[in-house]
């Protein structure tokens, strides 16, 4: 039976990429003089690259005219990164998707057990959910899973992997929530049911295989929607 919902956090919970993330990249490249931003749609390009780091390096490799980066450089700006996209968040700048706050207090309700599955640095989870949904927002969660904690990030399964592992759960007994293809391939082959909720930057991504593609969570009655499906697949 469907007790277990484990969501994405970029967004999934939160429309993080384009007013967070972006001007996080931003900053930090500019701080460290680095001579190229990226804007809306390079950015949206190049979110196909899973993590900061891994993104940052795609880019550079693509663009050879910048100066090459060692990843211990890539690492650093990224630490910096970090840090101000941690700012923007803590500023109350990034508020959580439609329907989000619900559908948790709904399953948590019903004695679900949540998780996150995320490709994001663990610091910018912290961050989020302490903004979003006060200082215990990360004890909704039974279990967090996010960035560098495993090898292959998304669209691999390993993220998805490490925290049913955690969470000792079934993929039979979870939904996956998620907004982006390569999120929906990484719950996919880690064997769970998945619902997409789609982004300006995801719409007409290739959703092959969910079981919904809802524009938000809050659509009038997603997240039953989202329980008849388990029921029903
Ligand atoms: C989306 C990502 C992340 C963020 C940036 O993660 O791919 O890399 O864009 O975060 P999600 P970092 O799985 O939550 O959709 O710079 O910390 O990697
Ligand atoms: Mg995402």
């Amino acid at each position: 039976p469907l007790n277990t919902l484990i969501f994405d956090v970029d967004g999934t919970l939160a429309d993080t990429e384009r007013d967070a993330h972006r001007v996080a990249f931003n900053r930090a490249f500019a701080e460290m003089s680095l001579d190229f931003a990226w804007d809306v749609e390079t950015y949206g390009r190049y979110l196909k690259v899973t993590g900061g780091k891994e993104r940052l390096g795609r880019f550079l490799d693509d663009h050879p005219q910048y100066p090459q980066l060692s990843d211990a450089d890539i690492a650093r700006i990224h630490r910096r990164k970090t840090a101000l996209y941690v700012e923007i968040v803590q500023s109350g700048a990034v508020a959580l998707r439609p329907g989000v706050a619900r559908l948790l207090r709904a399953a948590r309700a019903a004695g679900w057990r949540l998780g996150i599955a995320t490709t994001t640095t663990p610091d910018n989870v912290q961050a989020l959910l302490a903004s979003t949904l006060g200082e215990m927002g990360e004890s909704f969660f039974h279990y967090i899973g996010a960035g560098d904690i495993v090898p292959q990030k998304k669209p691999a399964p390993d993220i998805y992997e490490h925290v049913l592992d955690a969470l000792g759960a079934n993929p039979e007994d979870c939904l996956a929530l998620e907004d982006s293809e390569n999120g929906l391939r990484s719950a996919l082959a880690a064997g769970l049911t998945t619902v997409v909720t789609q982004t300006d930057y995801t719409r007409g991504q290739d959703f092959t295989g969910a079981v919904r593609v809802l524009d938000c969570l809050g659509e009038p009655d997603a997240p039953a929607r989202i329980i008849e499906g388990m029921q029903r697949d």
